[in-house]
């Protein structure tokens, strides 16, 4: 049988109550936290790499220099946020117990490119998201994350291309808009995304 998979899109301090604070945000990570527990119960006596043996969880990081044209000040369009070895940049903390050094992906971190697919954010042996999901065997990944219409959607649009079943977890999204975060959820289910 092949395996499930979650991936955890930028749940970093910045978006959820930092300087890019995304509505829902603090509640898509009870959710997320929520579904990891329902995913995972049974293993209770289990440590966290034995439950992360059977359902793995990859964790996307937004993770600039001080200096990235996405900022403002660089001619791009957000405020500072999720820059490297901040508070603002780090996972939320009731999702940290599940981290791994292999599964932790950054993205970002080339001052000139904005990049919001986590698809080919690369871990530290500088392995990409994509890659492991398939050496993984994942069939089913789950998504869930903030924010909706920017990584989240790049990062599910890359998922699909590549062949996965993209399973988004409606709940456990942030998002800049919730205009934008329907329409954006409207059209990842036409581009055959399922929505939970
Ligand atoms: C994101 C804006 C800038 C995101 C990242 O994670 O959706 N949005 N950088
Ligand atoms: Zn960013």
């Amino acid at each position: 049988m092949k395996n499930s998979a979650l991936v955890v899109v930028d749940m970093l301090y910045d978006f959820i109550d930092g300087s890019l604070a995304c509505l829902n945000s603090k509640n898509a990570v009870k959710e997320a936290a929520g579904f990891i527990d329902s995913m995972t119960s049974g293993q209770e006596g289990n440590s966290n790499e034995e439950i992360l043996d059977t359902f793995p969880i990859l964790f996307v990081c937004d993770h600039h220099p001080a200096d990235h044209s996405s900022f403002r000040e660089y001619g791009g369009t957000w405020p500072p946020h999720c820059i490297q070895g901040t508070h603002g940049g780090a996972v939320h903390e009731i999702l940290q117990p599940y981290m791994q050094e292999e599964l932790t992906f950054f993205k970002g971190c080339d001052p000139a490119v904005e990049q919001y697919s986590g698809f080919e954010a690369a871990n530290k042996a500088g392995q990409s998201l994509g890659e492991i999901l398939g050496l993984l065997d994942a069939e089913n990944v789950y998504v869930c994350g903030i924010a909706t219409e920017y990584c989240v959607r790049a990062t599910c649009e890359d998922l699909k291309k590549a062949g996965f079943k993209v399973r988004l977890l409606s709940n456990a999204l942030g998002y800049v808009d919730e205009a934008g975060h329907r329409k954006a959820l409207e059209e990842m289910k036409t581009e055959g995304m399922i929505i939970e």
